[in-house]
């Protein structure tokens, strides 16, 4: 049996993917609670895995030279954790480079986009209409895209579930706080009943939901912390 890795965790999307894809693999994890409301995020031990301060982050003991290794950006811990189990990553070249593409388009513009519309619609201290137009129709192409994407592909890069379905399903829950409607985009709600279906995704999204805050009910210092102008 391998050594657990140690997954730096909060409830997020973002945080989802990594619980998603050790569910899925069976490796065994423990989680390590990354209180972004709190501030842990800026804590001296946790920058010196992850400088940018945002979690998820892993150490595993046993890297790929059997020494300790430890990853920051979920991108790069699902190539990591794909290429350690030796799945849902298909070895061959033109199929890897498909996973990838998707990947690299959830990360330069699912996650970061929809982050944005669900900020601007729910969490923004004042309402600024420029910014949920303008993030709302952004998160309306990306759902327009993956739905067309989606007409002709049983997953994002093909026939596999892949990293590129484990990256993007989280963002997709909160699909109302961004302004969308699931039955508008009838290939995406087929590929979003699917996947969610799965009994590791159900599992994952219960990981840590003890922990779990509402963002509404944070007071004005945990806003600061997460969203104000003095982080660093
Ligand atoms: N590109 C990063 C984004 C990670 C990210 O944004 N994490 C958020 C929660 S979903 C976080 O830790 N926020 C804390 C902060 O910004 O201080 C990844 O995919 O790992």
């Amino acid at each position: 049996m391998p050594e657990p890795i140690d997954l730096y965790y909060w409830p997020t999307p973002n945080g989802w993917k990594i619980a998603i894809i050790l569910e899925e693999s069976g490796l065994p994890y423990n989680i390590v609670p990354v209180d972004i409301t709190a501030g842990d995020q800026y804590k001296e031990d946790f920058l010196k895995i992850s400088p940018n301060n945002k979690m998820p982050a892993i150490v595993d003991p046993e890297g790929p030279d059997g020494e300790r290794i430890s990853l920051f950006e979920s991108g790069a811990i699902l190539i990591y954790l794909a290429e350690k189990t030796g799945r849902f990553l298909p070895a061959p070249a033109r199929e890897r480079y498909t996973v990838l593409q998707w990947l690299m388009f959830q990360m330069g513009h699912v996650g970061p986009m929809l982050g944005q519309a669900h900020h601007f619609r729910k969490y923004a201290p004042e309402e600024i209409p420029y910014a949920i137009d303008r993030y709302t129709n952004e998160a309306a192409r990306l759902y327009g895209v993956m739905d067309r994407r989606l007409a002709g592909s049983e997953y994002f890069a093909g026939a596999e579930y892949t990293i590129a379905d484990i990256a993007i399903y989280p963002w997709l829950v909160s699909h109302e706080d961004q302004g969308q409607r699931m039955e508008d985009y009838p290939n995406l709600a087929r590929w979003y009943e699917q996947v969610g279906s799965r009994p590791a995704v159900r599992r994952a999204l219960e990981v840590g939901q003890d922990l779990k805050k509402p963002i509404e009910d944070l007071d004005e210092a945990g806003r600061e912390r997460l969203f104000g102008r003095t982080r660093r």
